[in-house]
């Protein structure tokens, strides 16, 4: 079965979301394959946004990313990939649906609440950085 990778970003943990972001995923029918509370290193950080190094937002987003714990939820279901990006909604807040994680809890890009891998291969590699222990039972 396909699985997925979201980050409910620190200011979601820190403003007592997690509970209510998870429970959209679960309630859709995605399975919580995997699941833990992470302080986050630099260097994790700058290997799961690489293709975004040197762009102008690349530094505030991982000081964000650094601001507080993450959680990080492995999930599996059918076309989990495209399943959590839609639940995720857009990437700007003020574009995403209502309904959806983003477009019913934020209103600054970069402050989006949650990161969802976009396509089958971030997935992988995604899964890699933040459940290495996980990977041999893939
Ligand atoms: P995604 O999270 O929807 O896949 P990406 O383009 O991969 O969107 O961007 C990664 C993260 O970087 C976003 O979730 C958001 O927090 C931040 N970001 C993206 N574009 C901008 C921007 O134009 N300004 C500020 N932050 C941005
Ligand atoms: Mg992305």
């Amino acid at each position: 079965m396909e699985k997925t990778l979201v980050l409910i970003k620190p200011k979601a943990v820190l403003r007592g979301l997690t509970g209510h972001i998870i429970a959209r995923y679960e309630s859709k029918g995605l399975k919580l394959a995997a699941l833990k509370m992470v302080d986050a290193t630099k260097e994790q950080l700058e290997r799961h946004y690489e293709e975004h190094q040197g762009k102008p937002f690349y530094e505030s987003l991982l000081e964000s990313m650094l601001s507080g714990p993450i959680v990080a939820l492995m999930l599996e279901g059918n076309q989990a990939v495209s399943a959590a990006r839609l639940i995720n909604g857009a990437t700007n807040p003020i574009e995403a649906a209502p309904g959806s994680i983003r477009g019913d809890y934020g209103l600054e890009i970069e402050h989006n609440i949650v990161h969802g891998a976009d396509v089958l291969e971030s997935a992988q590699r995604e899964i890699s950085i933040w459940f290495p222990e996980k990977e041999d039972n893939e």
